[in-house]
């Protein structure tokens, strides 16, 4: 036992009563214990240790078909009432799923080992971070998150007698005596359970060993059960990237931004700058949690120390610090792995050597219909090794951000980028956020799917009241000047023909030089109906080796903005009397300013 946190000892005591585990395993964090964990699920044939010359001290894992992503259908709010929970989440009373879940959990670690997890979201230390213990029966859950957080003995010592936020998991595969385990061990779909409980901060995971239904201190902690300690104690907790941004001079800018999935987040925040002289610095790529300074400037910190980054699509040429990141001390899951021991993805860059073996483990055929990788494969690596971060990314006081970036993928209607008025207009920006998706994407209607702030699938409370905090924050701001200004960023215009309108990847710095101007009201600015536009000449396309019609990715056409007025309407009808009356008024003034 590595605590006398009573709290804790009970807590651990009470669920391995529940759980019945052959063994319980308190992680200290240390190298040693990493290996002997990663030996053994090497030993059992769980892991494959990559080609030391080529991936040095990294393992590669294949999961159940079944278990390949987050559960959104399975991810409950546990909140006393319904209307807390809100529109946007599935919800169960506390009582109820309590009672659903203890069911499966009894005896669900026979045969197994249950390891105690002591983790921290943020520095050590840091006034911002906050303290979470995960007991799980996963091995493949410690070693991750060894990279994503700090974890171990010293975050004991730091908790001393003091709060945690308790994470169960399991994978929900007890072993009789003498039964084999599976490669990859799993719960069927309808045992399978993400749930949160805001008002105790509890969160109970149970039935897969995948991405965030399991590396509870990800989305489950630092976004869902954060989201509302954030709002009951008055700081944000974001699914934002940060990044620093330098400009030629030497001055240095953060920004936190918020896409939905499958709009290059991880790609932005590790950009490469095509305009000489400027400098882009990762701080982090999914997570921020931020609380005002004594200057009155808002303070981010990552609460994550990893990536756990979607391999396909990424490469030298979309996102080379990302590739770099890569090069050991990396896990890989359900991407495809080659004769010699390497990993290869779809649009890695290079084709794959004859005898790659599929995420499925069958040998791959680059003419057949089935890919190497799952679309959802990931990599987990330290950030530590990312060439681009920060140096100030585990500052415990945090980085002060002087831009929220919102954007979505939208082949019509929205410019390259546009400035918020002011702070509520910048909440009415990021509340309609959201991605056109295809029909197949969508399983129902093709559209623009809202995400609003990105935080659909991880907000802990009502949606509504989500926003709300977000307008409040802007109201008990210590200094309303040096609140971040707000922008829109679309990289996704097309023209009539289909074709994209901007490059995007490191040309994106273009845009983020006129954001990084405006922060200094530097930048020349229109003001139009929408917001704040760019000057035609205002955006910086020198030495772009394609056209660039500035005008088109710029225009903001009044009949489009009406259906997508219309559209608005939509998406607010779903939060009834909780939206905001700020809000409300944002949609009527942007009507009015279409008359
Ligand atoms: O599929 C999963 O379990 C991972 S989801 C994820 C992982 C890293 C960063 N962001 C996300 C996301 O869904 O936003
Ligand atoms: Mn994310």
């Amino acid at each position: 036992m590595m605590t006398q946190n009573q709290k804790l000892i009970s807590w651990v005591n009470e669920w391995a009563e529940l759980c019945q585990p052959e063994k319980i395993h308190w992680c200290d964090g240390s190298e040693t214990e990493n290996k002997q964990l990663l030996d053994k699920m090497t030993a059992s044939g769980m892991a494959v240790k990559l080609n030391e010359s080529k991936r040095p001290d990294s393992y590669y894992f294949q999961s159940d078909p079944n278990d390949v992503a987050r559960v959104e259908n399975r991810t409950f709010i546990c909140s006393e009432r319904k209307e807390d929970a809100g529109p946007t989440n599935n919800w169960s009373t506390p009582v109820e799923m309590k009672e659903t879940m203890k069911k499966l959990y009894k005896g669900c670690m026979k045969g197994r080992t249950m390891y105690i997890i002591p983790f921290s979201m943020g520095p050590l230390g840091s006034r911002i971070a906050h303290i979470g213990i995960e007991i799980t029966d996963s091995p493949y859950v410690v070693v991750n998150m060894r990279i994503m957080t700090r974890m171990g003995k010293a975050v004991l010592n730091i908790l001393g007698n003091g709060e945690f936020v308790p994470c169960i998991h399991s994978v929900g595969y007890p072993l009789e005596p003498g039964q084999k385990d599976k490669k990859w061990p799993c719960a069927p779909i309808e045992q399978k359970f993400i749930s949160h409980f805001p008002e105790t901060k509890e969160i109970w995971s149970y039935g897969s060993g995948y991405g965030g239904n399991a590396l509870l201190g990800k989305k489950c902690f630092a976004l869902r059960i954060a989201s509302v300690m954030a709002r009951n104690e008055g700081w944000m907790a974001e699914h934002m990237l940060i990044m620093g941004v330098t400009n030629p001079e030497g001055i240095k800018k953060y920004f936190a931004a918020a896409f939905p999935s499958a709009c290059g987040k991880t790609n932005l925040a590790m950009l490469v700058p095509t305009l000489p002289g400027w400098k882009v610095e990762c701080v982090g790529d999914d997570i921020a949690w931020m609380k005002f300074g004594e200057d009155g400037r808002l303070y981010a910190i990552n609460p994550e120390a990893g990536f756990f980054g979607v391999a396909p699509l990424t490469s030298m040429q979309t996102n080379p610090n990302a590739m770099l990141s890569l090069r050991q001390n990396c896990i890989f899951t359900n991407t495809g792995i080659t004769p010699e021991g390497d990993i290869w993805w779809e649009g890695i860059g290079y084709d794959a050597p004859e005898g790659t073996i599929t995420w499925t483990n069958e040998i791959f055929d680059p003419k057949g219909s089935k890919p190497a990788a799952h679309p959802n494969a990931r990599f987990t690596a330290p950030a530590s090794q990312c060439p681009v971060i920060d140096p100030a990314w585990e500052d415990p006081k945090g980085v002060p951000i002087s831009a929220f970036i919102f954007g979505g993928r939208r082949p019509t209607t929205i410019p390259l980028v546009h400035e918020a008025f002011d702070w509520n207009h910048g909440v009415f920006l990021g509340s309609i956020a959201g991605s056109e998706v295809t029909a197949a994407a969508l399983g129902l209607k093709a559209g623009v799917r809202r995400d609003p702030f990105a935080m659909l699938p991880f907000a802990g409370y009502n949606m509504a009241d989500y926003f709300k905090h977000w307008i409040k924050t802007g109201e008990v701001a210590p200094d309303k000047k040096a609140l971040p200004k707000i922008f829109y960023v679309n990289w996704f215009r097309k023209d009539e023909n289909g074709k994209w309108l901007w490059p995007g990847f490191g040309d994106n710095i273009r845009v983020l030089k006129w954001i990084f101007e405006r922060c200094e009201n530097n930048a020349k600015a229109v003001r139009t109906q929408i917001g704040n536009l760019p000057a035609v000449d205002s955006i910086d396309i020198s030495g772009i080796n394609q056209g660039i019609d500035i005008h088109g990715l710029l225009s903001v056409d009044p009949e489009m903005w009406k259906e997508e007025i219309a559209l608005i309407k939509e998406h607010y009808a779903l939060f009834g009397e909780h939206l905001p009356v700020e809000l409300k008024n944002q949609l009527i003034a942007l009507e009015k300013r279409f008359q």
